[in-house]
């Protein structure tokens, strides 16, 4: 039996329920035939500027999350050409990661073995506040982990999980020295975790921020420290930048500390918070011998391109603290109606927040809040935390005209782009005299916006992309479920023009965007067979071989166009573990060789030129299977296969193999 208990709504609630109803029954504009039209944004001038000859390469690298998918996707701007989809918290079966025995660590968490994630929101290493294109840093929001890639080789090097926190969604934002990537909680819970009433919310439930400091050399995490802060929900945050370095902003929603129905009881006060943090302050506490060792547990996961493998390690303790305990370390900055995103400038003098149930933006001051706490001009506290007065630090408000602001982007030429879900649109602001400049439809329901750089100190604003929520009819319709689409708006004028749709994998919150000028010149084309220190590599022909140790059979092979070695294999037995250990010998860009087993229960592998991959297969059945390469690789390609030969398990063949025989 379900008691339905009625609560009260604000009028203004109300009236946002509605809205959004209207706006989504509105924004299906029927062309469902899938015959093409004519009209939109398809002028030949609009055509051009997305045309990127055959041949040709693109100007940006735009690196979007997947949601739902657990990875990231690789794009090219402005022809929205998809160039790679990056695994990150998943298994993918097109390379084998997360089923080959080299990468499973990368998804052993303190639950278990994970193969999957929702991921949200990339952010690119900075120096000085710019795009140095070294790393690029990505939550994963549910089972909470934070993953670096490298973008040399475009591959996750490092995996760290977030112990004491849930949803993993005020993350990965970076430092503008690349200092520290930072991982807020979401979902408040008990810290330490434990058995108790989930009545019991309201003042024992605590949020987790999390600090992880970064290896300037190598890009190495580590878990610094994690301010244990009161019940609230952290959405989302930002570093200070230039006159603000050395702060973080965090959002938070349901300071009423709801427990149920949020959607009503979490929209209650009028203001909730964004959390300013100065971290530099909490620094100089632990230098200080301040903060506690709580025992915990959680996995950090390595991959190295010398071995080719990764490890994993659980950690037991991480360093909380208390945010009492630190005087003029954190203050809340008033901020009406359930922020979502908050944003700096790119000066670092202002933190925007986009109310998501206002349609105004509130601008707070960088420089208004430092005067604020100089003069001690608190409005009350919370949980011992100081409050500072709305119209204080208040620097400004953009009176949008539209409903439900999300997130703002910056073009570095003075202007904020801000994306509405609820009005679908994106708005175009002038940073200090807060004057609306433009406002495009977006196609429909946008979450985030994303400018190349545009969470930096140099912005590069030629293009917008705004990542929309739902499709309806911009596509052929395949069937129930749409791609999301992403819209790219050129803004190098003084009003946007949407000049290109192209669709996107999973759900893409957030992305990022460097110049390809950045990027391309660093990428990686080979492992070095010479550099490879995988225990189990092949290096030289006489080097492969089979070995059987008791049921387990190691097969250490090589690939090369366009044979294996060995490629013929008896005396394997029904209830062996035959572990594939196999090795690329090509030293050639863009010559991987694939290999699929008959039968194995996991994923086939993709080997790199120079890399050595293993698989595990268990012959279930006697016989002579084949295995083969499943990558085109040259005109032979179709002849790169081999057999082995299953005998029944108290057979007495002896283990032999071959190639060429
Ligand atoms: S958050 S738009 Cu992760 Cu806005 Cu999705
Ligand atoms: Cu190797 Cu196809």
């Amino acid at each position: 039996m379900i008691t339905i208990k009625i609560i009260p709504m604000k009028k203004y609630s109300t009236y946002l329920a509605s809205m959004l109803g209207s706006f989504l029954v509105l924004s299906g504009c029927g062309n469902q035939d899938g015959k093409s039209t004519s009209n939109g944004a398809l002028a030949s001038n609009n055509a051009e500027k997305v045309y990127v000859a055959p041949g040709e390469q693109d100007e940006f690298y735009a690196f979007m999350s997947g949601g739902y998918s657990g990875n990231l996707t690789v794009y090219g701007l402005p022809s929205g050409r998809m160039f790679k989809e990056i695994p990150v918290f998943s298994q993918f079966p097109t390379s084998g990661y997360g089923y080959s025995e080299e990468t499973k660590p990368m998804l052993n968490t303190s639950f278990g073995f994970i193969p999957g994630d929702d991921s949200h929101h990339p952010d690119i290493s900075q120096t000085n506040g710019e795009l140095d294109g070294r790393w690029l840093f990505i939550n994963g929001n549910n089972t909470p982990r934070i993953a670096r890639i490298d973008l040399k080789t475009f591959e996750t090097a490092e995996i760290i999980e977030v112990p004491n926190s849930a949803g993993n969604h005020s993350s990965s934002y970076i430092t503008e020295n690349t200092e520290y990537v930072v991982a807020g909680t979401r979902f408040s819970v008990p810290i330490p975790q434990r058995d108790m009433p989930i009545k019991d919310y309201k003042g024992n439930f605590k949020g987790s921020l999390s600090f992880i400091s970064v290896d300037p050399e190598d890009g190495r995490m580590d878990l610094k420290f994690q301010l244990v802060m009161p019940g609230f929900n952290y959405d989302l945050s930002h570093p200070g930048r230039g006159k603000s370095h050395g702060w973080f902003f965090f959002t938070t929603y349901n300071t009423e500390e709801a427990n149920s129905l949020l959607e009503v009881n979490a929209s209650q006060n009028d203001k909730d918070f964004i959390a300013a943090v100065n971290w530099k302050k909490i620094e100089e506490y632990i230098e200080n011998g301040g903060g506690t060792l709580m025992p915990t547990n959680y996995a950090h996961n390595v991959y190295s391109d010398e071995t080719h493998s990764a490890t994993s390690t659980m950690k037991k303790e991480v360093l909380t603290i208390d945010p009492t305990k630190v005087p003029g370390a954190i203050y809340f900055l008033p901020t009406p109606k359930s922020p979502h995103g908050v944003d700096v400038d790119p000066t670092g003098s202002y933190i925007i927040g986009n109310g998501k149930l206002s349609a105004d933006l509130t601008i707070h001051s960088f420089d208004n809040m430092i005067a604020a706490i100089e003069g001690k001009k608190f409005d009350g506290e919370a949980y011992g935390i100081p409050i500072l007065k709305f119209d204080d630090i208040l620097g400004g408000i953009v009176k949008s005209g539209g409903l439900g602001p999300l997130h703002t982007e910056f073009d570095g030429k003075g202007f904020g782009y801000t994306t509405f879900f609820i009005s679908s649109e994106v708005v175009k602001w002038k940073v200090g005299t807060w004057e609306v400049i433009d406002r495009k439809p977006t196609y429909y329901s946008v979450g985030h916006g994303m400018i190349p750089g545009g969470n930096s100190r140099k912005p590069f604003g030629k293009y917008f992309v705004s990542m929309n929520k739902i499709t309806k009819d911009r596509y052929l319709p395949t069937g129930p479920e749409l791609e999301h689409s992403a819209q790219l708006y050129d803004i190098s004028g003084d009003k946007m023009e949407l000049i290109y749709d192209f669709p996107t994998h999973g759900e893409p919150h957030y992305a990022a965007a460097i110049p390809a000028s950045i990027l391309a010149p660093k990428s990686q084309k080979i492992y070095k067979l010479s550099d490879n220190e995988h225990p189990n590599a092949v290096k030289s022909i006489p080097e492969a071989r089979v070995e059987r140790d008791g049921n387990t059979v190691h097969v250490y092979m090589a690939m090369i166009r366009s044979h294996f070695t060995p490629d013929n294999i008896e005396g394997i037995k029904v209830g062996d573990k035959v572990y594939f250990h196999i090795t690329n010998h090509e030293q050639d860009f863009d010559v991987p060789h694939g290999f699929m087993m008959i039968g194995a229960t996991n994923s086939g592998l993709l080997i790199m030129p120079g890399q050595t991959k293993t698989t595990v297969w268990e012959p279930k059945q006697e016989g002579v299977w084949p295995f083969y390469c499943t990558d085109f690789c040259s005109a032979l390609h179709q002849e790169m296969q081999g057999y082995i030969r299953v005998s029944p398990a108290n057979s007495n063949i002896d283990l032999s193999w071959s190639v060429g025989e």
